[in-house]
């Protein structure tokens, strides 16, 4: 196999005193929290605007330029054996849960190297290795998967939590719905984050939603929601934080919602021509990674020059990265049905030479 450099380790927990909120974070959490925005950014601009327009890409890419504070904000604080379920502009979240961007952009090339081998493009992946759910196609679907994720971690007794992510679209389906009020009525450790872009696709929230703000839908489950600015890192942190401080104690799941702003087409083909040109300037001027660096500079947690050396690196370190990817070989196509469904006792092979595809046994025994 193409071997990747050694992926990054999960993010520590932060200390588990709420007392901490109102302490200044440390200048190398900060540090690290500017480093995968600015990562996410740059691996995400060069899948879209170079290596999809080159035709490297096999299927869609979808990207949440303008919205990196919200994955970094939250997952940065998840602990190792947590799990994540993310939706389509998460790449933070994957990056910090340790995926490697060079098995990243094999996936997004279809390589063998990918998390899913070539079955399947873009971020439909997961790995259970880091802790990452893949994202299943149909908005929202993610909600019961990590409802039925933290009902196993109940089940165990264990203090897991999941940090389930979606937009404000995924919010009017009838599956978010059925997923929360699972979760919620049993208390379960879920911390949900919308990231409210102000679109689905081409639909702007008005005509999608009768409520104002997707935290309000909070109430009719029983669980606390708040809204936060999510182009500011911080603001983000500091609500999860206080969603999984909850969701570890017991207490049950919280509702963050995530104003921000979809700094680019729904996806790599679609040129956004139905967004008034105006809102792209008023966001522009929001852009969470230079507010994060003015902050860091401000405040004195980094000097200008170290964040221009962090943003040299990550640039090095994406240019090594689809070279790498670009090593990798593309499946042979008597190699596409191997994996595709639960092969119990390793890949069984029938008397065709076929994987054997047997049933999965889901009984009480497997929740003990
Ligand atoms: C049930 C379902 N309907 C439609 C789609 C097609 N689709 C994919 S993403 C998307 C927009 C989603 O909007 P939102 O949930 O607000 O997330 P955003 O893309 O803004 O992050 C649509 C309509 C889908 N994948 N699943």
């Amino acid at each position: 196999m193409n071997r990747p450099p050694a992926d990054e380790p999960a993010a520590p927990a932060p200390a588990e005193s709420p007392a901490a909120d109102h302490l200044e974070l440390p200048a190398e959490l900060l540090r690290r929290m500017f480093r995968f925005m600015a990562l996410t950014r740059e691996l995400e601009d060069r899948l879209e605007r170079k290596l999809y327009r080159q035709g490297k890409i096999v299927g869609g890419v979808y990207v949440g330029r303008g919205q990196e504070a919200i994955g970094v904000g939250s997952c940065i604080q998840t602990r190792p054996d947590d799990l994540i379920c993310p939706s389509h502009r998460d790449m933070s979240a994957f990056l910090i849960r340790g995926m490697s961007p060079e098995r990243i952009l094999a996936q997004y090339m279809g390589r063998r190297d990918g998390f899913t081998r070539g079955r399947d493009g873009n971020m439909h992946m997961g790995s259970m290795e880091h802790g990452v759910i893949p994202f299943v196609s149909m908005l929202a679907d993610n909600v019961p998967i990590s409802a039925g994720i933290a009902l196993s971690m109940r089940m165990r007794r264990e203090d897991r939590v999941v940090l389930c992510y979606f937009g404000d679209g995924a919010t009017s389906r009838g599956d978010w719905h059925e997923g929360l009020n699972l979760a919620c009525l049993h208390k379960l450790p879920v911390v949900y984050f919308c990231n409210n872009n102000q679109y689905a696709y081409s639909t702007p929230l008005k005509l999608q939603m009768a409520v104002t703000d997707v935290a309000e839908r909070a109430q009719a489950y029983g669980i606390p929601g708040r809204v936060v600015d999510g182009n500011d890192v911080l603001a983000v942190y500091h609500a999860a934080r206080e969603g999984i401080l909850r969701a570890r104690a017991g207490q049950g799941p919280m509702l963050i919602e995530c104003k921000t702003f979809r700094m680019t087409g729904h996806s790599a083909h679609d040129d956004a021509a139905y967004v008034p040109r105006e809102l792209f300037e008023e966001w522009q001027a929001k852009d969470p990674i230079s507010r994060f660096r003015r902050h860091l500079i401000e405040s004195g947690a980094c000097s200008s020059e170290e964040m221009e050396r962090t943003i040299q690196e990550v640039v090095r370190q994406v240019d090594s990265a689809v070279e790498w990817a670009e090593r990798s070989p593309f499946p042979a196509p008597e190699e596409c049905l191997e994996g595709v469904y639960h092969e119990q006792g390793g890949s069984r092979r029938g008397a065709d030479g076929r994987p054997e595809v047997r049933e999965v046994a889901f009984g009480s025994d497997n929740l003990r």
